[in-house]
């Protein structure tokens, strides 16, 4: 085994010992610095869209069948930048800062595809939550979701997502309909812990279920002891009901995630007659950095300006400083949220709302069952069944803030002493 790659010896050690004792709260491990991120969970929703074109496709896709399948390929060439980025870049997983209720994260992509924003906003905190909207604005295009993790401590950190994701796709042969996909969140699991080089690898299969009478089911699997290469990942697109989807499915996908795909017609490459629709390179696929404002710009709430001093902390090394800002932050929101109860109020969302318990979730109700999503959308576990508010987003569109409502929300919001 090779030593650690960061941080010392004896630091990985314990911290490893902490986690082998742990009670599920990923929040309250206590990290050696060179495990520390200064990104916030806020952001991760932008791994949606690396590739903003490859998003927008299926808008410009007549057959309902290729359609599905540009979705099932959009979603397969995210997960390189949702699950090994931070392993790429920096030889480890990392772990992210967790983001204060109403924190917001904001941003627009620029390609071929046209302009395609992003919406990202900290929806709940106990349990924490993040829900997300992006989209492609010349051809509607609209992804919306919201998620959280239940982490359990068997061999090594396995994670379960919480929470699923809806495409809305406009028709392109009829505008004035939209079809729907459901999409469900893969497990994972950390792999090279005791190492000191910590990585995702996902496991288990995931669904993406459309309105058109499609399924996508994606199988996710690493290297086992004898065989198997690590991200690999296989994935079949069949009629929704088919008995025999294995035999019956009309397009088919093998590869590992972060290093290439392979798409093919029929139930697998090996069947007579299938035929090669596309291999998909990551490391050549365009890829798109997403906008953001400048700090300066920014809105009190956005991630990147609220955890600037933290941020700064954690490039600097500076841990003092780290745990002193964070703690700014905590209790401003701790005492935030005991005003807010004593007034009998509750944090107003900025872009999103729960649906109503009890109230019906159209797509839920349609597609969940399919699926294995129950119709409240893991409510209980998420802090509510999260959609994105066009009436909010309007609302909040041109708004400016006065210096004194900005100093207000430093204060009060972030505990930042202001002059
Ligand atoms: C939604 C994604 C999610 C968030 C992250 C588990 C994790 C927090 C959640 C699920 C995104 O769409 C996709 C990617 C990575 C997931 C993170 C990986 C990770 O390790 C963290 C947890 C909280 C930790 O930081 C544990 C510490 C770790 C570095 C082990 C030493």
């Amino acid at each position: 085994p090779a030593p650690p790659s960061g941080g010392s010896n004896s630091s990985w050690s314990s911290f490893l010992k902490s986690i082998a004792s742990f009670n599920g709260d990923l929040s309250s491990l206590t990290a050696p610095p060179f495990i520390l991120s200064s990104v916030s969970l806020t952001e991760f929703s932008s791994y949606w869209c690396e590739h903003p074109f490859i998003f927008a496709a299926p808008a410009n896709e007549a057959d309902p069948q290729k359609r599905a399948l540009f979705v099932l390929k959009w979603f397969l060439t995210t997960l390189k930048q949702q699950y090994a980025s931070r392993s790429e870049q920096y030889g480890n997983e990392k772990k992210p800062l967790n983001p204060f209720l109403g924190e917001l994260f904001l941003g627009a992509w620029e390609d071929d595809a046209g302009t395609t924003e992003l919406i990202s906003e900290q929806v709940s905190h106990h349990p924490p939550a993040t829900a997300y909207c992006i989209t492609n604005r010349p051809t509607g295009v609209r992804l919306e979701g919201y998620n959280a993790q239940k982490a359990t401590f068997s061999t090594t950190i396995n994670i379960k997502q919480i929470g699923h994701a809806v495409l809305t796709v406009p028709d392109p042969t009829d505008k004035s309909k939209h079809e729907t996909y459901l999409i469900t969140l893969p497990s994972l699991h950390i792999e090279g812990l005791i190492y000191g080089a910590p990585y995702i690898e996902l496991d288990g299969s995931s669904h993406i279920v459309s309105s058109t009478g499609y399924t996508s089911r994606i199988d996710y699997s690493g290297k086992g002891w004898l065989s198997g290469k690590k991200n690999s990942v296989t994935a079949i697109l069949y009629k929704t009901g088919s008995s025999n989807p294995e035999k019956e499915a009309v397009y088919s996908v093998k590869g590992q995630w972060p290093e290439e795909l392979e798409l093919h017609t029929g139930p697998s490459k090996k069947q007579s007659g299938s035929t090669l629709v596309e291999t998909y390179n990551p490391h050549t696929a365009k890829s798109t950095s997403l906008s953001v404002k400048p700090v300066e710009k920014q809105h009190p709430l956005e991630s990147r300006k609220a955890w600037s001093k933290v941020a700064q902390g954690i490039q600097d090394g500076n841990m003092e400083l780290v745990g002193a800002e964070k703690s700014r932050i905590e209790n401003a929101q701790r005492e935030a949220r005991a005003k807010e109860k004593e007034a009998g109020k509750t944090w107003e969302r900025r872009y999103f709302t729960a649906k109503k318990e009890g109230g019906e979730d159209a797509v839920l109700a349609a597609l969940g069952g399919k699926v294995g999503l129950s119709v409240d959308g893991d409510a209980d576990k998420t802090g509510g069944l999260w959609r994105f508010d066009q009436t909010k987003a309007d609302n909040v569109k041109d708004e400016t803030l006065s210096k004194e409502e900005e100093e207000r929300i430093l204060t009060e919001l972030l505990g930042q002493e202001t002059t």
